[in-house]
């Protein structure tokens, strides 16, 4: 870890017992990192002990609250840091899966945009033949048609949860959209505000997605934080249309001396 950083890595984990400590000691030599937060969100297994023996510093939910909910706490718990160490520059953000173990040391290229200031947020794109993304496809093409449709961008890999965000961008984005629908909020709220998204190439490697009932429910799962996290954010446009209607009404009426 870097004595004097501008930059704390968050992970979000659940039950990542066997990789946590790997990612953990890899995160903590990236240029710049001097902190490390792991958030435990109600691991059944030792994802504690081994984040903790690695050298991160662990927040603990005592259930699951959701992938969101524990970056939210992360991201609070470097504010407070920072606040006790009277340190007045915010650090810049990179959230980090808990199952990159040693491919984490590749998440650099992630910060550099961010540091330099010619990104508010940066996505990882995995390369293809690591991407191993498994039977989430349709997921990804969900996010992705989606993101489109409110933004007018295209994102490689939508659900990409390597990011790096500067501490402004990440407060503007909250409230994060809620459990596995955090990424598809996170760039549509930023793109919509006119933030600065980029995506970019990184060598990192994480955990091959099965087939067995644990990864469907996983995948169900993302299924419907993303449907929500899309209905949560197209439904503001016709909303927003109503509202002007009714205040063109409003305002024809005052005008017509009726009010
Ligand atoms: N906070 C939180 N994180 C989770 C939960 N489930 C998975 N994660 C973390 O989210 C990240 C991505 O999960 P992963 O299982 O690798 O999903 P995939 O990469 O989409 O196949 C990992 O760091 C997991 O530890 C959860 O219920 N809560
Ligand atoms: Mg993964």
């Amino acid at each position: 870890m870097n004595p004097v950083g501008d930059v704390a890595v968050i992970i979000a984990a659940k039950d990542e017992g066997d990789r946590i400590a790997a990612t953990v000691t890899a995160a903590s030599g990236l240029p710049g990192v001097d902190l490390v937060i792991v958030v435990d969100d109600g691991s059944a297994d030792d994802t504690y002990a081994a984040a903790t023996g690695a050298g991160a510093t662990v927040v603990r939910h005592a259930r699951n609250r959701g992938k969101a909910a524990a970056m939210e706490t992360g991201a609070e718990a470097v504010r407070l840091l920072e606040r006790r160490d009277g340190r007045e520059v915010p650090r810049h953000l990179l959230f980090l899966d808990g199952d990159l173990a040693a491919t984490a040391k590749e998440a650099a290229p992630l910060i550099d945009p961010v540091r330099a200031g010619s990104a508010d947020m940066t996505i990882a794109v995995f390369p293809a033949t690591r991407l191993k993304l498994g039977g989430h496809g349709f997921v990804q093409r969900l996010a992705r048609d989606g993101i489109r449709r409110a933004t007018g961008w295209t994102a490689a890999q939508p659900l990409n949860g390597q990011r790096c965000l500067t501490r402004a961008a990440f407060e503007a984005a909250r409230p994060l959209a809620p459990g596995f629908g955090v990424e598809t909020g996170l760039t549509i709220d930023l793109l919509r505000q006119g933030h600065r998204v980029t995506e970019v190439e990184v060598a990192l490697e994480h955990r091959a997605t099965g087939t067995d009932w644990r990864a469907q429910v996983h995948r169900a799962r993302q299924f419907a934080d993303v449907s929500r996290a899309l209905a949560d954010r197209e439904l503001r446009p016709a909303l927003v249309r109503r509202a002007r209607r009714l205040q063109a009404k409003l305002s024809g009426a005052r005008r017509g001396g009726s009010w």
